[in-house]
């Protein structure tokens, strides 16, 4: 039979049928993992790829799904673009079996001897391989080691005994076409035919049950009797007279539409009872205190604060508004004593983040706050539970969520994404933004129509002092400002345009609070975050 033409399964079919029996195994593995709680390999695999792989690959992955989901206006953001990274790590793990699929079945074409031998040993293999990676890089599993070894190996040895076993049914016709060849043909369409059908419901089962009670453990959470602080409290600034213009995002980001940025597929599962932030290191005294000692032995502060990530491009949606509940780090530095030559806190995480804070800049600064709630409610799992810190003025890259522990070291080194490239130091730019040109709310005033343009500005803990705007070549005209949250928010801006119909160019620009108009030129955000003016033009 090797001597056969053409080698049969070709390329095509032995893809295909691979394919069925990924997607079958994956299907499974899904479910097992939102049932049980065993690792999902993807996930697992897509960890590793983010961590390993050069920074600058990663951040145009991640760009790349940021603008994916933008441009294709998928919806939401915050949810949809981790949607769409669970979805390219599963394509991804499909390809990778797929590809080992036609290749075993290649090479079982070529020499088609101990056909299950090397099905079996292959798939066990990768259960080897997948759960090692699962071992370091998945963070979520709520299995012991040993069923996860059971399950991830048993699984993909399964996947590869089943080629084993589909292969010999796949095999060609006799040379010589005879009657019973042409029944053989159709035996094998037969054969084929069921197969797709039987991986087709495996696939659709367990994703589909999968899905069912992943939902239904999203709600099962701690935080469903505490209640959000904004529901019964108005802001700060609620009694100005500004009027905020339709169409303006809310002041106070609501938390289903904050963003979310990190380094996982999945957000680490941190369990109340079993965490202590572990305090240590050139310290007199090194401390282990648990969530509710955090919450009972400092003064709890709260703050409104923005966050945005240095991966906004101008006018994106990766920064929001929330009201930060924790207390200020300079007390715990000084119930730890760190002693003269502890220059900074090396803060780690249960994702493997990393990033180091100066220790003096702690000390001096008291808005420099450990926090571990969010709009009065147990930080939510994405945002960081139980653990999160801020940090003014910098981007959210400075600033690990779910922490695990602070050693106090006599060198500041560079952080996770500082390694990876990007900016040391990841202060905040000044930036300004147009939400909305609310031709809807048009009112007439002396005889002159006005539309009303509103947005954001934001230039960190600096302030803004003034916001401008400007229509097509004219002079840049000074908007009117909400007083903010409080003087780590965003700030809020309208501006009365004297309407003339047309095509019009709009731009915005602001002052932060120490005058200084912001950079507009326009900047990619590698390294050092997006700067430039954000522009809109408009048919009004
Ligand atoms: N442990 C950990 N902390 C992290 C990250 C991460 O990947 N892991 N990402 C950082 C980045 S890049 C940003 S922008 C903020 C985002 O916080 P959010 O998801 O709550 O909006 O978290 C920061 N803290
Ligand atoms: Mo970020």
């Amino acid at each position: 039979m090797n001597d056969h033409p053409k080698p049969f399964p070709d390329w095509r079919m032995s893809a295909l049928v691979s394919l069925m029996l990924t997607a079958a195994l994956l299907a499974v593995l899904w479910l097992a993992a939102q049932v049980v709680g065993t690792p999902f390999p993807p996930f697992d695999l897509f960890n590793l790829l983010a961590r390993v792989l050069p920074g600058g690959l990663v951040t145009f992955g991640i760009d790349l799904i940021v603008s994916t989901v933008v441009s294709l206006n998928l919806g939401e953001l915050s949810s949809t673009a981790k949607f769409a990274q669970q979805t390219l790590a599963t394509l991804i793990m499909l390809a990778a079996c797929v590809g080992i699929g036609t290749g075993l079945f290649a090479y079982w074409n070529s020499r088609s001897k101990s056909v299950p031998a090397v099905g079996w040993g292959v798939g066990a293999a990768i259960g080897v391989v997948a759960l090692v990676i699962s071992v370091y890089f998945n963070t979520t599993t709520t299995t012991p080691f040993i069923l996860n070894a059971v399950w991830l190996i048993a699984a993909f040895l399964i996947w590869g005994a089943a080629l084993a076993w589909v292969y010999p049914r796949l095999r060609p016709p006799a040379p010589e076409p005879s009657e019973a060849d042409s029944l053989q043909v159709i035996d094998r369409r037969n054969f084929l035919v069921r197969l797709g059908g039987a991986t087709a419901a495996l696939t659709l089962v367990g994703t589909g049950l999968g899905a069912i009670s992943s939902r239904g453990r999203s709600t099962d959470s701690a935080q469903a009797a505490a209640r959000a602080w904004s529901l019964d409290n108005r802001l700060p600034n609620a009694d100005s007279t500004f009027q905020v213009v339709s169409g303006t995002r809310p002041e106070l980001t609501p938390l289903d539409q904050h963003y979310r940025i990190d380094i996982n597929t999945l957000p680490p599962i941190v369990h109340e009872e079993s965490w202590k932030l572990v305090v240590n290191g050139l310290v007199e005294n090194p401390v282990e205190l648990t969530l509710n000692e955090l919450r009972t032995n400092f003064p709890a502060v709260d703050q409104f604060i923005t966050l945005s990530c240095i991966s906004n491009y101008v006018a994106g949606e990766l920064i929001g508004t929330q009201r930060w509940t924790g207390f200020a780090l300079k007390h715990l530095i000084e119930q730890v004593k760190p002693a003269p030559e502890a220059i900074a806190i090396h803060i780690t995480a249960a994702d493997g983040f990393d990033e180091y804070i100066s220790v003096i800049e702690a000390l001096r600064d008291e808005r420099i706050m450990l926090c571990y709630a969010w709009d009065g409610l147990p930080l939510e799992i994405e945002h960081g539970f139980p653990l999160r810190i801020y940090l003014p003025n910098r981007y959210g890259m400075k600033q690990p969520k779910w922490i695990t522990g602070m050693e106090f070291v006599p060198f500041e080194e560079e952080g996770y994404w500082v390694r990876r490239g990007w900016d040391e130091l990841a202060l905040v730019n000044a930036t300004s933004v147009i939400d909305t040109i609310a031709v809807e709310a048009a009112f007439d005033r002396d005889g002159q129509q006005f539309v009303p343009l509103g947005g954001i500005a934001y230039a960190g803990s600096q302030g803004i002092s003034a916001v401008e705007v400007k229509v097509d070549d004219g002079p840049w005209e000074l908007a009117e400002l909400r007083e903010p949250i409080s003087d780590l928010t965003w700030t809020v801006w309208r501006y009365d345009w004297p309407f003339s119909a047309g095509q019009h160019t709009f731009s915005v620009r602001c002052l932060d609070g120490r005058g200084r108009t912001q950079d507009e030129t326009p900047r990619d955000v590698r390294p050092s975050g997006s700067t430039g003016l954000h522009r809109v033009r408009r048919q009004v």
